[in-house]
């Protein structure tokens, strides 16, 4: 077996809930110092306030039942009180699932019943949403903004009491703290299990090639529902001492000038991002010259991009890579890995192996194979699926990323390609797996396969085959509408005669991937 261990050594591990970092970084500094600040309204939280929040939230949703043992889901926008709502939810021994505020009701309804949720907290943007998905389902929603009351949900401050002294003890290595969904390797999406451990020993990890330090700021676009927001802007940034100006909805002249006014040092983004960063003209009407590091994760981002968006900003930018079932982070660029177009060195702690698919076999030294990762931060399975866990999960503790990836003779890795089914468009998941269901629900369609393919930036559209009885594509869109969010349509629909099927009946999506698009 050829092991690589990270170059950074091994992390102490330490015996915290993320809620205890999070106020450890809080401490670090002024407690009246603004630590969470609304880029649209401007409402702002200090880090004196926001710990007073979050206990004053664990303590009313202890006593309400809705602590120890309860399952908590957010359907909401990046917002300062977002954090209030996990980290309350985390101190009184809840687990939270994040729900995408872009879904329909349809894949909310999904989600809360897999978690088996009993509370739903949003906000009054989402609420016919999360109305029309409870709908059926005993799900007591709070309202984070406005009062609700007038439609049959409580206002999140109802549940603000008495403060929490301290953390309702939970196991920090078995209770599952967060449940983020994620396709993985294959299917549909599963709520991955995440501990106190996982998601505390990753800021650590992060923080050792990525460092953020006590007092500055950053842009959080990235969603809170998602892993890499979840972890590397709230959780790293808070735990750091540092803050952030949450947006809602990425928006380019709201980003450059926040990070203008706050003198930005570091920017973590997502490959469509970088394009707009190196190619936009609105770009040089601001004064970037803080910035300084630009870290691009979720996606492939090609070198020169990566160029452009140094030479233009004067600033190092570089990749990470992760994945939600590890926390997400394992790879970042540092000072002596940043190869053009590599993905870093392993963080602490981590360990890492190249296995051909083919074989079963270690490449040999420089060779490409599926990446496989061990560490601390690697989950505690899918919830409910033991044999999505038990595929994903090989013997020893190693979790098979289905990333094709290689590592030089220093220690940096690049991805080749994605084994997996997954599509990520804009970094966001898409699983073919879900879209082709939805199709196949459609009255005039017999069979469906469902592709990511690459356009010129680099992003990826979701491309669906269709068989027909008539061979014409039917009009999707309100078939889609209704039921997936908007990210997730196909941009092109053909129509095939066949779709073609392993003996064992899988797609061969490579196959169809190959095959040159009928009437492209
Ligand atoms: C090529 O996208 C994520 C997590 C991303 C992340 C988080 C913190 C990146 C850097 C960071 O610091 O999670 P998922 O679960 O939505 O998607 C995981 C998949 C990977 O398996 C891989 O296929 O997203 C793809 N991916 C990348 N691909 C993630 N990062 C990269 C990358 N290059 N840098």
């Amino acid at each position: 077996m050829t092991v690589y261990e990270s170059p950074h050594g091994q992390l102490e591990l330490r015996d915290l809930s993320v809620t205890e970092r999070v106020f450890e970084g809080l401490a670090l500094g002024d407690p009246d110092r603004i630590v969470l600040s609304d880029a649209v309204t401007g409402d702002s939280l200090t880090a004196a306030e926001l710990e007073a929040d979050i206990r004053a939230l664990a303590g009313g949703l202890s006593e309400a039942g809705w602590g120890a043992g309860a399952t908590i889901a957010i359907l909401a926008p990046n917002m300062p009180a977002y954090v209030t709502v996990f980290h309350g939810a985390a101190f009184a021994g809840a687990t939270i699932t994040t729900i995408n505020p872009s879904y329909t009701a349809p894949e909310v309804a999904h989600q809360l019943q897999d978690s088996g949720a009993q509370l739903l907290v949003t906000v009054s943007a989402a609420l016919e949403t999360a109305q029309a998905a409870v709908s059926g389902m005993d799900m007591p929603i709070a309202v984070i903004d406005g009062d609700g009351e007038a439609n049959g949900a409580m206002p999140l401050s109802s549940l603000m009491s008495a403060p929490l002294a301290a953390q309702v003890p939970v196991d920090l290595d078995t209770h599952v703290l967060a449940l983020p969904y994620s396709s993985g390797t294959t299917g549909l999406p599963k709520g991955v299990m995440l501990s106190h451990r996982n998601l505390v020993v990753n800021v650590d990890q992060a923080l050792v090639p990525v460092p953020v330090y006590p007092g500055e700021m950053t842009v959080a676009f990235l969603p809170f529902f998602h892993i890499y927001g979840l972890t590397v802007m709230m959780n790293m940034y808070l735990s750091a001492g540092a803050g952030l100006v949450t947006m809602p909805r990425f928006d380019l002249e709201t980003l450059l000038r926040a990070i203008q006014d706050h003198k930005m040092r570091m920017l973590c983004l997502v490959p469509p991002v970088a394009l707009v960063l190196a190619k936009h003209p609105l770009v040089e009407e601001f004064d970037l010259s803080a910035l300084k590091v630009v870290i691009s994760g979720a996606a492939p981002l090609g070198s020169a991009t990566t160029d452009a968006i140094s030479t233009r900003l004067g600033c190092t930018a570089m990749q990470a890579y992760g994945m939600t079932e590890m926390s997400p982070v394992s790879h970042a660029c540092c000072d002596g890995y940043l190869k053009p177009g590599s993905i870093g060195a392993l963080v602490p702690g981590t360990a890492a192996r190249i296995v051909v698919p083919e074989t079963g076999q270690d490449a040999a030294p420089g060779g490409k194979g599926e990446l496989w990762i061990k560490g601390p931060q690697v989950m505690l399975g899918y919830h409910g699926n033991p044999a999505a866990t038990a595929e994903t999960m090989a013997e020893g503790g190693w979790l098979r990323t289905g990333d094709l990836a290689s590592v030089d003779e220093n220690g940096s890795f690049a991805i080749h390609d994605r084994l997996k089914e997954l599509i990520k468009m804009h970094g966001f998941q898409v699983a073919p797996a879900e879209v082709e269901a939805v199709l196949l629900e459609h009255p005039n369609i017999q069979d469906a396969a469902v592709l990511g393919r690459a356009d010129d930036t680099g992003d990826e559209a979701v491309v669906a085959y269709v068989v027909t009885g008539d061979g014409q594509v039917p009009d999707l869109a309100a078939h889609c509408e209704a039921r997936l969010a908007h990210y997730k349509h196909p941009a092109k629909v053909y129509s095939v005669d066949a779709i073609p099927k392993s003996a064992s009946g899988k797609i061969l999506r490579r196959v169809l991937r190959d095959a040159a698009a009928p009437g492209a």
